[in-house]
């Protein structure tokens, strides 16, 4: 159950929401990926760790160019995943856990395979099929202008009869054009579908791209994607996109009890991204600011300072996040190995403590690091290709999940089965199995902490206590909790010791914090 009861309306405001890569979670049939199947038979390792929901990335029927993320209908799934019968089950038996599910809309783009795309193919210029999308003639002999897909070359690709379509990702995934009624009308209507099957809530992809500046001004960069975080780009961060946050609120409020929506938005400071979640837009966004934050005392106070006081004023909860299926796991990020294990623990500690929601990816409960090494024959991600194979891509952080010590997919999949891409040497010892009852895994560590994490007092503000540049300390609510940065340090605990990330000697109230460790105690 959720820690305020499963009929709370407000429980996303401070749930932890556990991310499933569908793709390599659990597979069922053996074909080697995870499918929605899967995902039911191991909700009960969700509910075991004590998390609040689940948000699954798309399962959609799809072409794959882009591990789902190219939906080709947004109203049914693959039957590599399974069925609507499977969704259908999958939400039932998550509910009757008390865990809440979220899934993943794709409203930037579509596949290539989508009928509006392939219509839009054949239609001519100026038709409203491709009014569905972006069609511009070019300039000159090149693209309409200077945009730069995030995977990689020009975010343009031209069809015979010598106009080009924008495609801000992969060419198979053509970018939407969302000042046409009728995609707004669409997409209202698959919001609907989802509702009206039992879903909590949406993870809106790329929330930050739908609108697109009038008359696509070059960006005026040749490394857009270097600086796209910092800088305003002509097709990210558009004031025309609130707009229709509103839109889509309006139908969230309008189920009982109200669902929710949380942003990826990426953008250039916790403002920005603030601004997603006003009182009648979105309910949360993804803190990236935290997740690109380095492992120091100074950087991560600065980032949760900056989100805190970006979101109070719009009355929206923080959230946290350490991982994605998009970027270099945390533990490698921390410095891999035994230090970023620790690290890992650390700040795993330091995450829950703070006031506002938290996203978990799967397979960060076990450590499981970055693969860094996998062979380029099963690379996938399209990175790899469309950087003319310079970039590996995100496949290091899709590895599919240990389950067990023993069998050819360590439980991912039956015996026999081959992952869709080869877990490492020495992830048997990673495996859920493996850490179950050792009180020193990093996997007990995580249902611990979650445990606890349920009796601090929701809402409460955050308060520092002591800080210095390796040295956090701080109150929510009820609950103390210290993270030290540098070398070992003595840090002054007004009440009795939680938990502890490593071992630390206390005397009284004088607590010895070893580096990169973290403490939680209670406040009475
Ligand atoms: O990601 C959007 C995005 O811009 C980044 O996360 C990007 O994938 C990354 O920086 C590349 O290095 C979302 C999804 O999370 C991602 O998996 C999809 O590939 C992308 O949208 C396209 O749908």
């Amino acid at each position: 159950m959720s820690p305020t009861g499963a009929t709370d309306p407000r429980w996303w405001r401070h749930a932890v929401i556990y991310q499933v890569y569908v793709r390599s979670f659990a597979d069922s049939d053996g074909d080697g990926i995870g499918d929605l199947p899967g995902i039911r038979s191991r909700l009960g390792h969700l509910a075991r760790l004590g998390v609040d929901a689940l948000w699954i990335t798309p399962f959609y029927p799809s072409p794959m160019a882009d591990g789902g993320y190219d939906v080709a209908d947004p109203r049914g799934v693959d039957p590599v995943f399974g069925t609507l019968d499977d969704a259908r089950g999958l939400v039932a038996d998550a509910h009757s856990l008390g865990l809440r599910v979220i899934v993943d809309i794709v409203p930037n783009h579509t596949s290539a395979a989508h009928p509006w795309f392939q219509e839009a193919l054949t239609a001519a210029p100026g038709s409203p099929e491709r009014g569905r999308y972006l069609f511009r003639p070019g300039r000159g002999d090149g693209p309409p202008n200077d945009w730069e897909s995030v995977f990689g070359g020009p975010a343009w690709t031209g069809v015979a009869d010598g106009e080009w379509y924008l495609h801000l990702f992969d060419a198979s995934q053509p970018d939407v054009d969302w000042s046409t009624p009728e995609v707004r009308t669409e997409y209202l209507a698959v919001l609907r579908f989802w509702l009206d099957l039992g879903v909590d809530g949406f993870r809106i992809d790329v929330a930050h791209g739908l609108v697109k500046a009038d008359g696509l001004p070059d960006a005026g960069d040749s490394d857009q994607h270097g600086v796209a975080v910092t800088q305003r780009l002509p097709y990210f961060d558009q004031e025309g996109v609130h707009e229709i946050y509103r839109s889509w609120r309006a139908v969230l409020d309008s189920y009982s009890p109200p669902r929710v929506a949380v942003a990826e938005a990426w953008t250039r400071d916790p403002a920005r991204t603030a601004r997603y979640v006003r009182p009648d837009e979105l309910h949360q966004a993804f803190n990236f600011h935290y997740l690109r934050a380095d492992w120091s005392a100074t950087d991560l106070r600065a980032v949760i300072v900056g989100t805190l006081a970006a979101t109070s004023p719009v009355g929206a909860p923080a959230t946290w996040v350490l991982s994605n299926h998009d970027v270099q796991r945390h533990v490698t990020r921390y410095g891999d190995g035994p230090l970023g294990l620790r690290r890992a623990r650390a700040a795993l500690l330091l995450t829950l403590a703070l006031p506002g929601s938290v996203y978990l990816y799967q397979g960060e409960e076990l450590g499981l690091p970055e693969v860094l090494d996998l062979p380029e024959s099963v690379l996938q991600d399209p990175i790899w290709r469309r950087s003319g194979f310079t970039e590996r891509g995100r496949d290091g952080c899709r590895v599919p999940i240990p389950w067990t010590r023993e069998g050819s997919a360590l439980g991912f999949g039956p015996s026999g089965s081959r992952p869709w891409l080869p877990q490492p040497d020495g992830w048997s010892e990673l495996s859920v199995e493996a850490q179950t009852g050792d009180p020193r895994s990093l996997l007990e560590l995580y249902r611990t902490a979650l445990r606890l994490r349920r009796d601090v007092t929701p809402e409460a503000d955050l308060e520092w206590l002591e800080s210095g540049p390796e040295l956090l300390v701080f109150r929510h609510g009820n609950l103390g909790c210290a993270v030290n940065f540098g070398p070992a340090a003595e840090v002054t605990v007004s009440g009795p010791l939680l938990l502890t990330s490593e071992q630390c000697e206390v005397d009284g109230t004088n607590l010895l914090l070893p580096q990169d460790t973290a403490a939680w105690w209670s406040i009475p």
